[in-house]
């Protein structure tokens, strides 16, 4: 493999040649797949320079040139580009070359996995399946022709609508056309035999709309979820953002073999199963959550990414950051706004915060990328969407929307950048955002060193700020961010002060703010008000600020955003681990905090939030602390931590899962909100009682009445992750009972890989034998592997044996999934962040690997990254 190059944002040129149409015709075979493009080329501009097409893997048949075959010294062909020289302005160009979709085992380009054909062509996969500019900047009416087997196919899909279909002896043949210009990143094919539920929407203006989703035979039963999730997607954009479908048909497909979520393909998307298939038997509700919001992602695409897309892949944010946004509010919309909102800031602190702290930290539009692959981030997606927030935080609903009329009215049909949107936000608006656009440019989390005074003479509060970007590579030195900072005020019983500012606008690096409310009202002499800093986490930022016990224990219970809440009962208890870490103790909850817990518990607050907050902060989480992670240390304390709170609200915990139980068995299972919750609070105290519940039959016998995989999953959960004695017997259950089922198996084996237990290493080694686990497909390397690069305490077992683990199926999944072993390697990447032993174990890996023979690129940019720095 010929080793790929970096690419530089600034060194974006229009393209030579645009294409105004293709022809496509596909001859599906296994193994000798043929495709015939016919394209209407276009020279932009004066110039003589030759037509470099993309390809990649292809076998050239042909080249002709307005129906007539080209002379070979007209053309050359490399494992990367063909090169047409040519004079003419504007000619037609038909391309024959095939492929071998079978062996493709990449999954990129066209590729034949368990009897279905299927296309993934974002980023750069089109130019897997023919010679094409395979750019976003290139858009171009599509035809898509489609020859196929008719007996083992009898749905042959592509994107737009079905214009022809005929059968041909023992061929079918449908032609699909799609009436919008596209990039090719947007083509899509699919060839199987399904089971399809049929549906209708129809638009605000009276159009219907034919919804078709096609699972695997025998999945009818779980996918009612999906069409539904769909409807709702459908009306909320109409109603929040005023946007309406634009084709007559919207397909979805299901399959099981998909390096990602799923493919927003114009009227065409591919989903990986695991988010369309969902029944309370074989899916948790998180599950059916996740069903809704991926589905809502994708068809939110239809509008930001689709009709307006990336003029370059360095403006992938533009697109993603955005529709990020969007699914955010569709899911808080529909459900509950908090529990979405935590959870967001979650994934944030946990992985994005790790990632701009490490050699791979890029801006949310990138300046330099070598394996496009690579940059379908944490960063790019939700540290983008964070960006998008705060402009609507600065705008409010009203305004983002002008901004975001705007913007479509400008660009739609065409391929634009981050600039675009962010200045047609500006014009809509008359705002000016010069400096906010260093988030789009600067990598690395803002510091905001924060205090809160309370000036009694004056009736204000002074809050200071002080903010500081550490260096990331390539970027030694960075410029303060536009940073809105929301607040409120409660007195300490825990009454709201009205403030006269809400949002304060950091945009220096150090800036004092007087922020006067009705502090007489609510504050006796000697009181001082307890103040929330970045509620609703205002800002994708670290603050850093002095904030006692008792005032964190007011916010827990009293903030009027529930995010501060939350975070206060985070900070809380980060503070008890951080506090033994440094003392080399052993961490003591004091009786205060117990108490405080306590009444929460028993507070009537939604139960989800409850759960929330009493959920301990992760390893992932506490770590970014420290320059030097102290895995054991962090590991140890949260494990007493846990315990402690067990044991001192034991009897709260009963009573209250006694409750909880009584509500929610009365009716059976429910996919409903404040049902949701109450198995949310319910299972999350269980994995407490799992700390303490010595009876030893309680666990199974509770399994065996479950009607529900939420349920049934936090049981599992609860005693692997404690290593009660009851784990086997439960995982030998479940194990029987759902072999074979590969979506509901995924959670056995991420449970078993999560499990911080001192032979995990060799318990995933083993599961990788099991009859359901094979690499071939990237759910299952996901659920095992994947997820146990996530267990911070046996993945960096001090012996580094889960490195070698890890690190060998990084090295076979190099030749035949790239993509998949390049996320596998991002665990490794931060190696500089842990101590001298374990910094050594996997530096060598990163070392072996790049004496890897035929590395692909999605490795050797990470690689070289880390190991440069
Ligand atoms: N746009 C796709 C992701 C493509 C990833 C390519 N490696 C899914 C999404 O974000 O909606
Ligand atoms: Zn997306």
């Amino acid at each position: 493999m010929s080793q790929k190059t970096a690419k530089y944002r600034k060194d974006y040129k229009a393209p030579d040649f645009t294409i105004d149409t293709v022809d496509l015709t596909v001859e599906l075979d296994p193994v000798n797949t043929r495709v015939t493009s016919t394209m209407v080329v276009r020279r932009q501009g004066n110039h003589q320079q030759p037509l470099e097409l993309d390809g990649e893997g292809l076998t050239l048949e042909s080249v002709s040139i307005d129906s007539e075959s080209i002379p070979e010294q007209q053309y050359t062909v490399t494992d990367q580009q063909l090169t047409i020289t040519t004079d003419k302005e504007h000619f037609t160009l038909t391309v024959v070359n095939s492929i071998n979709p079978r062996d493709n085992k990449a999954l990129e380009g066209l590729y034949l996995a368990d009897g279905t054909y299927c296309t993934q062509c974002e980023a750069e996969g089109f130019r897997r399946i023919t010679y094409y500019l395979d750019r976003p900047d290139v858009l171009a009416k599509f035809t898509t022709t489609i020859i196929a087997d008719k007996q083992s196919y009898p749905f042959v899909l592509a994107n737009g609508n079905l214009i022809k279909q005929s059968e041909e002896g023992d061929k079918r043949i449908a032609v699909w056309e799609d009436p919008f210009p596209k990039p090719s990143y947007l083509f899509a094919l699919v060839a199987g035999d399904f089971d399809v539920l049929r549906d209708t929407f129809t638009t605000r203006e009276g159009r219907e709309v034919k919804l078709e989703l096609f699972v695997d035979k025998g999945n009818l039963d779980r996918s009612d979820h999906a069409m539904t999730s769909l409807k709702n997607a459908m009306k909320w954009d109409e109603e929040r953002f005023g946007l309406v479908y634009d084709l007559d048909i919207y397909m979805i497909v299901a399959v099981d073999f998909f390096n990602m979520g799923a493919m927003e393909n114009k009227g065409l998307n591919v989903f990986n199963a695991k988010y369309v298939l969902a029944n309370p038997r074989t899916a948790t509700d998180q599950d059916f959550l996740n069903v809704e919001s991926v589905i809502g992602h994708e068809y939110f695409h239809n509008w930001t990414g689709n009709r307006i897309t990336c003029r370059d892949w360095f403006q992938l944010s533009l697109k993603e950051g955005l529709t990020v946004f969007r699914d955010q509010e569709f899911s808080s919309d529909l459900g509950s706004r908090a529990v979405n909102r935590i959870q967001d800031v979650k994934i944030i602190r946990s992985h994005q915060f790790t990632e701009d702290a490490g050699p791979m930290a890029h801006p949310i539009r990138p300046d330099k990328v070598l394996e496009m692959n690579n940059f379908y981030t944490v960063t790019v997606y939700n540290k983008g969407a964070e960006v998008i927030r705060m402009l609507h935080t600065l705008l409010g609903e009203e305004g983002f929307q002008r901004g975001m009329k705007c913007y479509v009215e400008r660009h739609n049909g065409q391929a634009v950048t981050c600039e675009d949107f962010v200045a047609a936000m500006e014009a809509a608006n008359g705002a000016d955002f010069s400096q906010f656009r260093r988030w789009y440019s600067q990598a690395g989390t803002p510091q905001v060193k924060a205090t809160v005074d309370y000036d009694n003479d004056n009736k204000q509060l002074v809050v200071s700020l002080r903010q500081h970007t550490p260096a990331t590579p390539g970027q030694e030195t960075k410029q303060p961010f536009h940073i809105p900072v929301k607040l409120s005020a409660l007195n300490p019983a825990g009454e709201v002060i009205q403030l006269t500012d809400t949002v304060l606008e950091l945009t220096e690096t150090e800036q004092d703010f007087r922020v006067s409310g009705a502090f007489t009202d609510k504050l006796t002499a000697q009181q001082q008000p307890v103040v929330s800093l970045f509620d609703n986490f205002s800002a994708p930022v670290k603050v850093e600020r002095e904030i006692s016990r008792d005032e964190l224990r007011t916010l827990m219970a009293f903030a009027p955003d529930p995010v501060s809440r939350w975070d206060a009962s985070q900070q809380l208890f980060a503070t008890l681990i951080h506090e033994a870490v440094a003392k080399e103790t052993t961490v003591q909850v004091d009786a205060d905090t117990v108490q405080a817990c306590r009444e929460l518990l028993n507070s009537d607050t939604d139960p989800a939030l409850i759960a929330l907050a009493l959920t301990l902060p992760n390893i992932a989480t506490l770590a970014d602390s420290y320059s030097v992670i102290p895995v054991e240390k962090l590991r140890h304390n949260l494990k007493r931590l846990k315990r402690h709170l067990a044991e001192s609200l034991e009897d709260s915990i009963r009573e209250r899962y006694q409750q909880l139980s009584a509500e929610l068995d009365s009716n059976g299972y429910q996919l409903q909100g404040q049902d949701i919750a109450r198995r949310q609070l319910r299972n999350t105290l269980l994995s407490y009682l799992a700390e303490v519940e010595t009876e030893s039959d309680w666990f199974i016998e509770r399994y065996r009445q479950t009607d529900n995989m939420t349920d049934s999953l936090a049981l599992l959960q609860a005693t692997v992750w404690t290593q009660h004695q009851q784990a086997q017997p439960l995982l030998t259950l479940f194990d029987e009972q759902w072999r074979g089922e590969k979506l509901v198996m995924d959670k056995w084996f991420q449970t078993q890989a999560l499990a911080d237990s001192s032979n995990t290493v060799e318990a995933v080694q083993k599961l990788m034998e099991h009859p359901d686990f094979t690499l071939d497909n990237p759910n299952r390397v996901y659920s095992l592997l994947a997820a146990f690069t996530q267990n911070v305490a046996q993945f960096h077992r001090v012996d580094g044996a889960g490195y070698r683990l890890v690190g060998q199926v990084i090295r076979q999944l190099n030749d035949s999934n790239p993509q998949v072993a390049s996320r596998l390697l991002s665990a490794f990447v931060s190696w500089r962040r842990y101590d001298a032993d374990r910094q050594a174990l996997m530096k060598q890996e990163l070392e072996q690997l790049r004496a890897l023979p035929g590395l692909a690129s999605d490795l050797f940019e990470k690689v070289e990254n880390s190991l440069a720095a």
